[in-house]
This record gives C-alpha cells, structure tokens and sequence, in this order.
C-alpha cells in the first residue's frame, strides 16, 4: 500500500555524528554504525482499528529522529513499516461496531497517513500489509515446517521457540517472567497441545466468520509476528540495524520475530539493534486503545492545535522514558513554539553554529530531544536578551530545527 508524502529535509552545513542507541537486547547504549552506505531500519506499525494516538505519535516520532540523525550523518535510510491489517484486534472491533473489517482498516489506515503528514514524520520506502505480505509468510512457514522447528495442531501451525538457541535474547526476560506477559499481549499459553506454553501461532485455520486465504498452509490467516518478519526479510534481509517500536513489543513480538527469522534462515541476528519507545499514558495508564483512554492526534488537529507544538510536545521527553499527556505538555510546547518563532522571525541573531553542534550531539547520543530543545532555548533566550549580528543565523536555527527534529518554524 502506499505510503504519505514525505516532507522536505534541509541540508545542513558539515556533517552529523555517529547514532548512538539504546539496545534491549544488549541493555546498552552503544554506537551503531550501518554496513556499507544504507542504515536499514523497520518498525512496527499500527493495527488500524482506531485513529493514531499520542503514544503511537511519540513512538513514530522517536524512529523518525533516528532516520534525521542517520541522515545528517550521511547515510541513506532504508525504511520499512507495516500495518496489521488483519488481525484479532481489528477483526473484533469491526464485529462490534458493525463494519467491514476492511473498510475500517483502510479508513483508519487514511487517518494514520494524514496524521504523520501533518507532524512531519518522514514516510517509509515500503508501507506494507499483512494481507500483502501473506505470499512471503507462506515459504517461510513451509521452510519452518519442514525443519521441525513448527508444527500443526488442530490445522493451526506454531512456532517451537525451543528451536531458537537466541529465544529470550531480546527481551532478557526468564520463560516465567514471559508467560504471563505473553498471555496479556495475545499469546494462549493454556493452549492444550501445545509443546511449550510460549509457542507461538504462525498461521491460524479459518474460524468461522472471519477472513481467511486459500494458501499451500490450509485456509486460513498469519499470525502477527511472522507478518513482520516476512516483510522485513522481503525489504531490509536479516542483520538489518534497528527492529523498532514501543516498549509492549519486546516481547512477545519482537523476541518471536527474532526467533521466527533465525531460526528460517539459520543466521544471527535478526535485527542489530531492538529499541523501544517508552509507553505515553494518560490518567495513571497507559494509552491504549483496548483500555480507551486515548488523545487522538487528529482530534487535537481538529481543535486547531497546530501539528507543530503535537510535535514539539512529543520531543519534550525523552522517547525512552515512560510519560503523561497532559494538557501542561502541549500548552508548553505552544509556548516554546511562539519562542522558538519570535526568535527565528528577526533579520539577524547570535551565532547559531554552536547550536547546531549541540542539536546535532544531543540527538547522536540516543535521541535525547529534550537536550536539544533546550539547546534551542538557549539561543531564543540569547535573542531574546542580548541578540546578536549574525544575519545567516535565524535560517540556520530553522534549518537545523526543521532537518533534525522535523519543527518547521
Ligand atoms: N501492529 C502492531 C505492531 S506490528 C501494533 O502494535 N500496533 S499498535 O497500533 O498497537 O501500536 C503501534 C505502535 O505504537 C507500536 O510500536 C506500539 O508499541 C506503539 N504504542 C502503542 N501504544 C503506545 C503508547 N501508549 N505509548 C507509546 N507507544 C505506543
Ligand atoms: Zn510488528
């Protein structure tokens, strides 16, 4: 499917650091240098039963710092994301309400596109479906079959994780502290049959009522994790650099996709990098659309907020940390925003390349955003006070404010 247009990313003068970045698997922040001239990176998208909230924004919004930083660095960004466009979730919410699942998928999957369009976040090379990518988890569950590291049970096929040496790498959680993480997020580790409790489904037979595809499988639909995996193997091959998304995905998601991927090419790693955005919440609890305390990002667009302080509040904390919205964080950003505007709106200012230097720092040392808004501050304050006679300054500031952190002034 496609993508949303991509906005337009400013060069800027010199070049930018090495990314250094948090790795769950490793529990290290560490500098990760892409093989050859391309950085590949695929994160985890929506499931679109419901509109983008701010927890899905800042999540996005993280990743999208990684690709700027890379950039500014002088690579090329290979980027993949997904939409599970079939599964559980979305198939039950469209029972409940009445719709075609597939008419609610696209129409959420529309609102999704607006929505990243309007704060800025840089589209993927490839925007695929799990409905697209089935023709790839076919071979993969065959090739997975036949080597004994899945089997059927009652027509449905899983995955033996005891088939991966590496399961339990990515998340470094013990089999028990996973089990019942696994049966919060999906998982049916009570299943009768099955050769271990955390086995997951790579591929269900038809239930009755719901979608399902004629394949050399049976008829029937993917599970979730193989979709990812399928689809980053079919763009981005294993070792790629960073597998992404929020800090619910390590596991089980992101250990099985691990798993899953090791195991069917027989290579190490699957991803060099899992990081994980920390978890928005609003009134105490997470955002979550199961748990329905959500602010949508095209609500507040709707309100009039403008999609650049949405921004500029999801950059006010650091994209690891867990946070809550709250109405604090987004009249500070309008604030920042009218700051950073005034200061930038003048014919000349105090020297902006130091900025610039630390923007660029800030960012390279695991994506912290805060150290660069508040880099920015400085120098609005500095224009505030004092100003300065640099006439090349104020469109350096927003340059290096729209190229890095994607705020266009
Ligand atoms: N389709 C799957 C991934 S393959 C999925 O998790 N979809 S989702 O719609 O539930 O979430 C989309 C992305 O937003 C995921 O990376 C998820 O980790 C992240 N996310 C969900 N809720 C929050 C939240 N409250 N705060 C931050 N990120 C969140
Ligand atoms: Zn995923």
């Amino acid at each position: 499917m496609h993508a949303w247009p991509a906005s337009e990313v400013p060069a800027l003068p010199g070049q930018g650091l090495p990314l250094r970045i948090h790795d769950t698997a490793t529990g290290t922040v560490r500098e990760l240098v892409p093989e050859g001239d391309t950085a590949r990176i695929y994160v985890c998208g929506i499931t679109p039963y419901d509109a983008t909230h701010l927890g899905h924004a800042a999540t996005y919004n993280a990743f999208d710092l990684a690709q700027r930083v890379w950039r500014d660095a002088g690579y090329r960004v290979h980027y993949v994301q997904n939409v599970t466009d079939v599964d559980d979730p979305l198939l039950e919410r469209a029972v409940a309400t009445g719709q075609d699942w597939t008419k609610l998928a696209e129409r959420e999957t529309a609102l999704f596109r607006e929505d990243m369009t309007a704060l800025r976040i840089l589209p993927p090379a490839q925007y695929i479906g799990a409905v697209e990518s089935i023709p790839w988890i076919v071979p993969l569950v065959k090739k997975l079959l036949a080597s004994g590291a899945a089997y059927e049970l009652d027509g449905d096929i899983y995955f033996s994780i005891e088939a991966d040496p590496h399961f339990g790498e990515v998340s470094g959680l013990t089999r028990e502290q996973m089990l019942p993480i696994f049966a919060e997020r999906g998982g049916d580790p009570d299943r009768p049959g099955k050769r271990h409790p955390l086995d997951a489904l790579l591929w269900l037979s038809a239930r009755p009522g719901e979608p399902a595809w004629d394949t050399e499988l049976g008829h029937g639909r993917p599970g979730w994790h193989i979709e990812c995996v399928a689809i980053a193997l079919e763009y981005l091959d294993m070792g790629f650099d960073i597998q992404g998304g929020g800090s619910d995905l390590s596991f089980p998601h992101h250990e099985m996709g691990a798993a899953h991927a090791q195991t069917a090419t027989g290579t190490h790693p699957f991803a060099r990098a899992y990081v994980h955005a920390g978890m928005v919440g609003l009134d105490g609890h997470k955002m979550s659309k199961s748990r329905g305390n959500l602010v949508f990002v095209s609500a507040l667009r709707r309100e009039g907020v403008d999609p650049v302080a949405i921004r500029l509040a999801l950059l006010s904390r650091h994209y690891r940390s867990d946070w809550e919205w709250t109405k604090e964080v987004l009249d500070a950003a309008v604030e920042r925003l009218a700051r950073w505007r005034a200061a930038v709106s003048r014919p000349d200012g105090p020297s902006a390349e130091a900025l610039l230097a630390e923007v660029r720092a800030a960012l390279a040392d695991d994506l912290n955003a805060p150290a660069a808004l508040a880099a920015v501050d400085r120098w609005a304050a500095l224009q505030a006070t004092e100003g300065g006679s640099d006439t090349g300054a104020p469109g350096l500031v927003s340059r290096t404010v729209d190229a890095l952190l994607g705020v266009a002034l």
